[in-house]
């Protein structure tokens, strides 16, 4: 390609890009459901992470513009509101499987990202730390924001199994999410802790964290659910000791396994969690999303729990790397207490709901528990058909 082809492709690619940087999201009523909208429009997809990023733009070592560090998917996404944006901080996986975290704010967190200029380059304590993602913010009432997510490395006491892995909870710290200070790893009695959360309080004076501890890196059955346990000091965080505030069900949607999405959000009912609920299928494992919530008195009380999923997959979020997979670990309270959840679908995209949090408390406090027999959820329904009726 010649020097003027190149440039005018370059600036073609370029605004195509903002073309669709700038589409303006719109509610889709195909799934209408009261609970909340859902958005015709990923927020992010692969093709929102700027073209520098993956295009070496100089005509003397790319003459053919090719792409030279390709993104295959962009999921899973920590949320926060800061100055009054809302900033996401997806895992983004490059095609060579890594995942690396990035930082796109918006003003009204439907539409309109924009990528901060570089990935988060995180302070490297571990050189086998293989992988990282899935990253929970949270703003602890000890004035910082916390993220922890999944560090993930080759379990070297199996040497002739490739994918064997251990994941342990990253922590890092940041008042601006420009300086990261990066912390020891979360120790805990399992070798195997991915969707570890830090509740925003202080309990007794001590650091709270949700945990997931499981028997090996990724079957179904191999933990109890979710677990909750208490540590001294954060910059070296020990937790001796967990208990299960919510469990794993015979033939629910949290049959196989379960975790603890986002950090939970403070109502005046109660801490309302959202976390994913993985079930076997003959297609593999489905992931849905699912909202319960614990007692302000005691965070390890569950006082609420909806039967069945709050989110599923729908039409093509459906499809993707991991199909049939929702999986949140996002979502932000603006103070006119509008709700955005942000999900990965199919582990390829991110998409976004909207609703309130009187709509959530609504939700949480009178969706009927789940029956568990099939008999039991025909008279749940009937009994609402039944008030219909008068
Ligand atoms: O592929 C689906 C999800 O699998 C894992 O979730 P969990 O820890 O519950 O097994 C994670 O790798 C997650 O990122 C991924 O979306």
């Amino acid at each position: 390609m010649d020097k003027s082809t190149f440039e005018n492709k370059k600036q073609s690619l370029l605004a195509k890009y903002e073309a669709l940087r700038t589409k303006a999201n719109k509610v889709c009523d195909k799934y209408e459901n009261g609970i909340y909208d859902r958005y015709e429009l990923p927020a992010l997809t692969d093709a929102h992470v700027p073209l520098e990023w993956k295009y070496d733009f100089n005509y003397v070592s790319n003459p053919h513009l090719m792409q030279r560090l390709g993104i295959n998917a962009i999921m899973n996404t920590g949320a926060i509101e800061l100055d009054g944006k809302i900033v996401l901080m997806p895992r983004i996986e490059g095609w060579d499987r890594k995942s690396f975290f990035g930082l796109a704010s918006s003003e009204n967190g439907l539409d309109n990202f924009r990528f901060w200029d570089y990935p988060v380059a995180l302070p490297d304590l571990y050189p086998n730390e293989t992988n990282v993602y899935d990253m929970r913010l949270v703003k602890h009432e000890d004035g910082w924001i916390y993220g922890t997510f999944c560090s993930e490395s080759h379990d070297d006491s199996q040497p002739g199994d490739l994918s064997a892995a251990l994941a342990h909870c990253g922590i890092v710290r940041t008042k601006d999410l420009k300086i990261w200070e990066r912390l020891p790893n979360l120790k805990t009695r399992s070798d195997q802790q991915r969707n570890c959360v830090l509740h925003p309080e202080f309990i007794n004076g001590k650091y709270a964290f949700y945990t997931r501890p499981l028997a090996d890196f990724a079957s179904l059955g191999g933990g109890e659910g979710i677990g909750w346990g208490l540590c001294d000091d954060i910059t070296h965080a020990v937790i001796p000791q967990e208990t299960f505030i919510d469990t794993r069900v015979y033939h629910t949607i949290k049959e196989g396994k379960n975790g603890q999405g986002p950090a939970p959000i403070k109502t005046h009912e109660g801490w309302l969690h959202l976390a994913h609920g993985v079930r076997p299928t003959a297609a593999g494992m489905r992931y849905v999303l699912y909202i319960f919530m614990t007692s302000l008195e005691d965070p390890t009380k569950k006082i609420y729990e909806p039967g069945g999923y709050f989110i599923s997959p729908r039409g093509s979020e459906r499809l993707g790397d991991v199909s049939n997979v929702v999986f949140s670990n996002g979502w932000v309270k603006r103070s006119n207490g509008e709700v955005l959840i942000y999900y990965g679908a199919s582990d390829t995209r991110i998409n976004v709901v909207r609703t309130s949090l009187d709509k959530l408390v609504d939700y949480v406090k009178n969706t009927p528990a789940d029956a568990l027999r099939s008999n039991d959820c025909v008279q749940q329904r009937i009994a609402l058909i039944n008030r219909n009726k008068v």
